[in-house]
């Protein structure tokens, strides 16, 4: 018999369901197994007088089943009303005893065993909604002359800053470095005439950080844009963009999610530790962006030089660029770059960098439109759409400085 999947069952048809074992109760008369596919969950009913109860009293929870029979309206049963009562039972594959982990486990052994944790329906429900994201977002950029990009993922150099790179020995070239963004070839696609670019992909960043916040491997979302004036383009973009993604969720998920009308608040580093201070928070620290930023969205722009890589464009000390902020929680950086061959290479040999860039100070050798992008941290997003505690319940398998199974 065809499966059905267990939403669509109806009562008084055959039906028969696939799924996996949530739960078992054998009582004095019959045997109750609850089944659960993707779909929903349903109340399997096998009498203890059936050929089949002596089966159904030895399956463990957890193990992966096929049950065919009659789907029966029957009002006392709470799980919509249904049950489906067993004339057929394959166990495809039998779960070990006692499942290691439940609901109550602590948050840690949980992503031990991410595969058992990913089988509730509250976490699958995370990565459909990034699955819808990455869709609208994909959506907004072909409505709008991107092309997609897989940048590679070994490097001669450090994309980022250099302390924070994995690197690893590479054949006769000595070493290579995992990148920490596409950063580079993305703007290398603006020196070939791309203008509009966007990448969806894995970045890997040597930090020793544990914050709910950081991974050492994440996915990234980039984009660069080519014959743009300033960061506030990019900004302007960022924002129409963003509207797209959070309304796409709104309209295809049961959840409440902000989608903000009008421009995003702005606001200067300077005039943002101006703010600080006046409240006595003298540091623009993560406390201190979550005192700026409250509930909503907020751009920080017009970062002081020496905190920015040498590739941001300069003005008076400043650098035409911006993070953008979201619950107090930074979800962006984006700037304008530095186009100009001769600048870019005073940049680059102030910040120390010479002979291991050159290949991508010579993509700016031969003619390069102004350009700019940001780039944007995706299981961050998907973590305050989800009001999740942390990034780790918004990655398929966290990677940490401790932890590098399953
Ligand atoms: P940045 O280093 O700020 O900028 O990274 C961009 C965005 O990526 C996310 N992010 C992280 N997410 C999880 N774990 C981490 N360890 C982590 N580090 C960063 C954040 C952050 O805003 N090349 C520039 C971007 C650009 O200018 O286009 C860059 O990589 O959401």
């Amino acid at each position: 018999m065809a499966r059905t999947h267990i939403t669509h069952l109806t009562p008084n048809t055959t039906g028969a369901i696939a799924g996996f074992v949530a739960t078992k109760r054998v009582l004095k008369s019959v045997v109750f197994l609850i089944v659960e596919d993707r779909t929903g969950s349903v109340q399997v009913t096998v009498d203890r007088t059936h050929p089949l109860a002596e089966l159904a009293v030895d399956i463990t929870p957890g193990s992966a089943v096929r049950v065919a029979g009659m789907v029966t309206a029957n009002p006392a049963v709470k799980l919509g009303g249904i049950e489906l009562r067993a004339d057929a039972i394959e166990v495809a594959s039998r779960a070990a005893p006692e499942l290691p982990i439940d609901e109550t486990t602590a948050p840690e052994r949980q992503l031990d065993w991410r595969f058992l944790a990913l089988r509730r329906p509250s976490n699958r429900l995370v990565f459909e909604v990034q699955t819808t994201v990455e869709r609208a977002m994909r959506e907004y950029w072909a409505e709008h002359g991107f092309i997609e990009l897989h940048s590679p993922k070994l490097m001669h150099s450090a994309s980022e800053s250099g302390s924070e790179t994995f690197s690893m020995p590479y054949f006769d070239l000595g070493h290579a470095y995992l990148a920490q963004s596409p950063q580079f070839y993305k703007q290398m696609a603006m020196a070939a005439g791309f203008e509009r670019v966007f990448e969806i992909g894995p970045v890997f960043r040597a930090e020793p950080s544990m914050t709910p916040r950081h991974a050492t491997e994440f996915t990234s979302v980039d984009i660069e844009m080519s014959w743009i004036d300033s960061h506030e383009d990019i900004m302007q973009f960022e924002e129409r963009w963003l509207r797209h993604v959070l309304g796409a969720v709104r309209d295809r998920h049961d959840i409440e999610v902000p989608v903000p009308e009008g421009p995003f608040p702005r606001l200067t580093f300077d005039a943002a530790h101006q703010q600080l201070r006046d409240v006595g928070h003298p540091e623009l620290d993560p406390a201190g962006e979550r005192l700026l930023c409250g509930d909503g969205f907020l751009f920080l722009t017009d970062y002081p030089v020496e905190l920015r890589p040498f590739y941001h464009m300069r003005e008076n000390g400043l650098t035409r660029s911006f993070d953008l902020l979201w619950r107090g929680i930074e979800i962006t950086t984006g700037a304008q770059r530095e186009h100009r061959h001769d600048v870019l290479v005073r940049q680059a040999k102030e910040a120390g960098l010479g002979q291991s860039v050159s290949y991508y100070l010579d993509f700016f050798k031969y003619g390069c439109p102004p350009h700019g992008g940001f780039g944007f941290g995706l299981a961050r997003l998907i973590m305050l759409i989800m009001n999740l505690p942390s990034i780790r319940e918004a990655t398929f398998l966290h990677r940490s400085p401790n932890r590098l199974t399953p």
